[in-house]
């Protein structure tokens, strides 16, 4: 029986997702809370990894939209299945960098694979696995390309980095749009904030979730 508690953190380039899950994950660690797992998508799982570094090439490109929500659903099957499920039944946190919003967002911003096929594709792929709590890092674009230039340095951009600006800013839009449909699950984040700032929304919003005693006290479990 699934015991866990699942957290997913989306958003756009150099949102700070990355940074936000490093930052929960050492304040429930502290705490001596449950067993805590990081993962991210696509990835966690070598097969899943594979499939990662080929589509961040570039090379499933001509695939389409819709071609490739079916290799991003393909590596989500065996992190479902292998990581995340089983973490789940061990009672674990589960934070995850991107998911299943990332499709909707990702694949269904420019309208080439439909929001009904989408829908039908993450009902199958998910096999009633969803996130209990969604952090939605919104900030806009110039921002987060800004940011992720900067981390990257003189490395090259990836498949989605390299997107014209219209892109990101319809991503923006349906990542919104996700969260007022889904407004129980996902918690939007202003996250053009200093880090310390989001870091507090973020645990605050954790603690309204799961009641508990303040962050990085041995109660927290
Ligand atoms: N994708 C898809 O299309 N469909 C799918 O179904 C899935 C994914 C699952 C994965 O790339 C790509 O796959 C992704 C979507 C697509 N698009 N791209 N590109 P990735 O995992 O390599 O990249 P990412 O998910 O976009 O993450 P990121 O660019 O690495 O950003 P981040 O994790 O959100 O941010 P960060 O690394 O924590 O922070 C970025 C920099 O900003 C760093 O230098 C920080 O120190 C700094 N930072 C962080 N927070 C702040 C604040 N608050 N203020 C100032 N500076 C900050």
């Amino acid at each position: 029986m699934r015991k866990g508690r699942f957290i997913t953190f989306e958003g756009g380039e150099g949102a700070g997702k990355s940074t936000q899950i490093r930052r929960l994950a050492a304040a429930l660690r502290a705490g001596h809370a449950r067993e805590v797992v990081v993962t991210r998508e696509p990835g966690g799982t070598p097969l899943a990894e594979r499939l990662r570094a080929i589509i961040l090439a570039g090379k499933a490109r001509d695939l389409g939209d819709f071609g490739e929500a079916l290799l991003f659903s393909a590596a989500r099957i065996d992190h479902i299945d292998r990581i995340i499920r089983p973490a789940l039944a061990r009672g674990a946190y589960l934070l995850c960098d991107r998911f299943a919003d990332s499709t909707r967002a990702y694949q269904g911003a420019r309208g080439g694979a439909g929001e009904d096929i989408l829908a039908t594709l993450e009902r199958v792929t998910l096999d009633g696995v969803r996130p209990d709590l969604t952090f939605i890092l919104d900030l806009p674009p110039e921002i987060g390309l800004e940011r992720a230039e900067k981390r990257r340095g003189q490395g090259g951009v990836d498949r989605f980095e390299g997107e014209a600006l219209a892109f990101h800013a319809a991503l923006r839009e349906k990542f919104l749009d996700i969260a007022r449909a889904e407004p129980d699950r996902c918690k939007v984040i202003d996250a053009s904030t200093p880090e310390d700032e989001v870091a507090e929304a973020i645990f605050s919003a954790c603690l309204k979730k799961w009641p508990l005693p303040a962050l990085g006290e041995k109660q927290w479990a």
